[in-house]
């Protein structure tokens, strides 16, 4: 199996979460500005033609695609997180579709947006996002008390507010603190070369 990913890009959740899944993938870099698989891998868009990752290749050569699919895939592959029951299921393809469409995509307009005119909205819609997550974060993780992939998929998203300096309720310092401490993590930011950010001050 194999793991097409962009350093410190969403693709680190499912990334993530294969680790607490105990899967293991190859791991294979595209370069953001070129679009070419690292090592001489030839043009990305030749294995995903849609160019973005993340993209998870199986052996017999099935693709699967899309932030929401592969963390609902990686949920159902281990015990340990896999959900307790449908409705559970449900909650979690509920949450991982707020994070993708509510916070993911608009930060993707933020990095992208061709002129700075929609940016402050963006911006403090983003946080609104943030501040509605804080107010569910009433566990250890954003379901409760057990690591979800909505969790690592969170997490990078809480990378990325730091990233753009962009100020979330204090909640998130612990959160991402106990997020850091999971050796699935320390193991995917070392992969992928770049750092833990929860020490980082809080915006
Ligand atoms: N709809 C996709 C979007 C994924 C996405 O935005 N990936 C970013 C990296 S975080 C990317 O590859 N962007 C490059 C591009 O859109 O061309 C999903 O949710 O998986």
């Amino acid at each position: 199996m194999k793991l097409y990913y962009f350093a410190d890009g969403c693709s680190l959740a499912t990334h993530i979460s294969l680790r607490e899944a105990d899967i293991e993938a190859e791991l294979e870099e595209i370069d953001v500005e070129t679009r070419e698989v690292a090592n001489g891998g030839g043009p990305y868009r030749a294995v995903n033609p849609k160019g973005y990752v993340p993209a998870l290749v199986f052996d017999d050569g099935a693709m699967l695609t899309e932030n929401v699919a592969l963390l609902d895939w990686a949920a159902q592959q281990a015990d340990a997180l896999k959900p307790h029951d449908d409705m559970d299921r449900t909650r979690l393809i509920e949450m991982l579709a707020f994070i993708s469409t509510e916070i993911h995509k608009q930060f993707i307009f933020l990095f992208f947006a061709p002129s700075e005119d929609g940016k402050p909205f963006l911006r403090q819609n983003i946080a609104d996002r943030f501040n509605h997550l804080a107010l569910l974060l009433t566990h250890d993780f954003l379901l409760g008390d057990r690591f979800s992939t909505a969790d690592a998929f969170l997490y990078v998203m809480l990378r990325w507010a730091r990233m753009s300096e962009l100020e979330v309720p204090a909640a998130f310092a612990p959160y991402m603190r106990r997020i850091e401490d999971r050796p699935s993590v320390r193991a995917a930011l070392a992969a992928e070369r770049i750092q833990p950010r929860a020490s980082e001050a809080a915006a």
